[in-house]
């Protein structure tokens, strides 16, 4: 496969950005290739500067649940620039979006729109902090909840996936008030709360993991953490950044049933574009300024450009009939023909896999948290996803990452990437 230029271009690109990239996962550096630069994109494929095309299985990292370039979202969007990007001030559309949100996900009372998963996560956390009048979260290892201090401890996505266990430039009075507890095991819940008795103000979780790879939560241990949560007032926080609207209308709270005290969101409602939120209880949302005294900000906050993106993309959901069920059909179908093959082959890898978001894992063991995640032969790994990308087939460059499916995947889509798939493996076995 012809990368030149955009090896041409990751030579350039590293005199001015770190490690050439804007974001670490983006540098294929745990499967030992140069980034592929990508030029254009259309429904489930992309193409890189050197033409190659791909069926893509990214899709920015979760946002694209239409696929790229939708051109009801682009002519949206068309539309709104022609009257402005962003004002700095109020405008319909943020409201419009608000609504959306609030119709999908019956446990928000109260949503305030920021410009990234990040930003929500530590609005959210200050907030936490804030009703309670307690300094310490609880996280979960392998979780990820974006690159703000108290989060970057044992976190999964790009942190795990460059091994750092923790990142430089944390205080160690930051890290002393974030517990991490082990996914899918409540004892581990228990015992941070005895030890830390009236202290911790949340519980933060991504209810289906997606940055060990997809990991889902085991309904039991959900129920006993919303319990325990609710016993000793600790606020329960559902990251959604992942999962919300990629796994149901409600995102993972509708598929478990349970109703968080706040959600973030990010990715999906942003259609593309630079949106985050977090919202819930309208008690709690309240303090946030200028209602309260939580204060939080954001320049480019509710634009009407990325209000427009979001606003469209949940509107063609929301009018699209059995839009979930079409995504289910269509990766169950891939993941069904992913795993004949592995075990036709006599392999035991696991392939976990809810809704749209799935992950082979390069290991034996059953992958209920990050232990067992980093079981995986992440040599295998990288083996499998160069010779899936000679093969025309754009997986995440990392073990510790999930696969998304889009409503753009055409059958077609799907046998291309199973065909691909069996050959990786087969490739594998030497
Ligand atoms: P952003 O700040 O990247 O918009 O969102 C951070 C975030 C928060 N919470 C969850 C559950 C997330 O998955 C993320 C971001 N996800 C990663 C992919 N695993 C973003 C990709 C990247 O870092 O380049």
């Amino acid at each position: 496969m012809n990368t030149s230029r955009s090896s041409e271009l990751f030579a350039e690109a590293q005199k001015h950005l770190p490690g050439g990239v804007n974001s670490p996962v983006r540098a294929f550096k745990s499967v030992g290739r140069e980034p592929l630069y990508i030029k254009s994109a259309k429904g489930a494929k992309i193409c890189d500067v050197d033409d190659n095309e791909f069926v893509d299985y990214i899709g920015s990292w979760g946002p694209m649940i239409l696929g790229h370039a939708d051109e009801r979202v682009i002519e949206a969007i068309r539309e709104t620039a022609l009257s402005g990007t962003s004002f700095g001030a109020s405008n319909e559309k943020e409201i419009e979006l608000a609504v959306l949100i609030k119709k999908f996900v019956p446990s928000i009372e109260i949503v305030r729109m920021v410009n990234s998963g990040t930003e929500a996560t530590m609005s959210a956390m200050r907030l936490a902090r804030g009703f309670t009048g307690r300094d310490k979260i609880v996280k979960f290892e392998g979780c990820y909840h974006g690159h703000g201090d108290s989060f970057l401890i044992k976190a999964g996505s790009g942190v795990a996936t460059l091994g750092l266990p923790d990142s430089p430039g944390v205080t160690t009075s930051t890290a002393k008030d974030t517990l991490n507890a082990r996914y899918n095991d409540i004892e581990s819940v228990y015992r941070l709360i005895e030890q830390n008795k009236g202290e911790i103000a949340a519980v933060f979780i991504e209810p289906v993991g997606g940055n060990m790879g997809c990991v889902p939560s085991d309904e039991e241990f959900m129920r006993r953490l919303r319990e325990v949560c609710t016993s000793e007032n600790i606020l329960l926080i559902f990251d959604e950044v992942m999962t919300g609207f990629r796994l149901a209308k409600g995102g993972a709270q509708e598929l478990y049933g349970i109703a968080p005290d706040l959600t973030t969101f990010g990715k999906i409602i942003g259609g593309g574009l630079p949106v985050g939120a977090y919202g819930g209880r309208a008690e709690i949302m309240r303090m946030i300024a200028p209602s309260g005294a939580v204060y939080q900000a954001g320049t480019l906050s509710g634009n009407p450009l990325a209000m427009t993106a979001g606003y469209e993309t949940l509107k063609i959901i929301d009018e699209t009939p059995d839009f979930y069920e079409t995504l289910e059909e269509k990766s169950r179908y891939l993941t069904d023909g992913i795993l004949d093959a592995v075990n036709e082959l006599n392999l035991n890898y696991t392939l976990n896999r809810i809704g749209s978001m799935f992950t082979l894992f390069f290991t034996d063991q059953q992958v209920v948290d990050f232990e067992t995640a980093k079981t995986s032969d992440t040599k295998k790994f990288a083996a499998y996803f160069n010779r899936m990308l000679e093969n025309g087939i754009y997986l995440p460059p990392s073990q510790f990452e999930a696969c998304f499916v889009s409503i753009a995947h055409s059958r077609n889509d799907l046998d291309k990437t199973i065909k691909a798939s069996r050959e990786a493996i087969v490739n594998l076995l030497g």
